[in-house]
């Protein structure tokens, strides 16, 4: 058993919880949205892998729900400091979504209902790193928190999460995407502290 030593560097307070440099805690759950809530309803919502070639797949509600879902708990860190711990979602891996995609493509480019996108390399999202989530916390997923479904990807700061996925494109070559042209980091590990170009 190791000794919890309260204040230690890199610790949460008291909780013996290592937490990525320059984080604190938090118990609420902010909502940071660069725009207005998209509001989609699930009649009208479709997610869609688009490939190199321009080849696309697309779910519907039914079709992406009826798929086998995961319940992963896992801490997830804003790039403006706060880190949430034990976060509760259910969600389509993108292993799944991605099991049938014929693709040679490195990167990926989410793109979200009412335009905001985010890049990631297609390995970041593959081997259960990353789900199309619909529920938090047992519930539906708010519109605020990016309902019906959110890109989820907990490794990486939050902002690579886009909420209100409509879908990803595959590409050869990186796109940076809303916050990455605007200084962030194209990468953005917490743990790296890489929360703007040049960490
Ligand atoms: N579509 C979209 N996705 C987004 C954002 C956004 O503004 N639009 N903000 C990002 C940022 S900076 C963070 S920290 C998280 C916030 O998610 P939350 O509002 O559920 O806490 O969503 C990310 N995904
Ligand atoms: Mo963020």
């Amino acid at each position: 058993m190791g000794i919890v030593s309260p204040g230690f560097h890199g610790r949460g307070r008291g909780t013996g919880v290592e937490l990525p440099p320059g984080q604190y805690l938090t118990e609420d759950f902010p909502v940071l949205s660069a725009g207005p809530t998209p509001r989609v309803s699930t009649e009208q919502w479709k997610f869609t892998v688009m490939t190199e070639s321009g080849r696309e797949y697309s779910w519907d509600w039914r079709q992406f729900t009826e798929l086998p879902s995961e319940t992963p708990t896992v801490d997830i860190h804003c790039v403006t400091k706060w880190s949430k711990l034990g976060t509760r979602w259910e969600g389509v891996s993108l292993d799944t979504l991605l099991a049938e995609v014929d693709t040679a493509a490195d990167y990926v480019l989410a793109q979200s209902y009412g335009g905001y996108t985010t890049n990631l390399p297609l390995a970041d999202v593959m081997d259960g790193q990353a789900w199309i989530a619909y529920r938090f916390d047992g519930e539906d997923l708010p519109a605020e928190h990016g309902g019906p479904a959110r890109l989820l990807v907990p490794h990486l700061y939050f902002w690579k999460s886009a909420k209100w996925v409509r879908g990803i494109r595959l590409l050869d070559q990186d796109e940076p995407g809303f916050w990455e042209t605007a200084g962030y980091h194209d990468y953005g590990d917490p743990w790296r502290e890489q929360r703007y170009q040049g960490d």
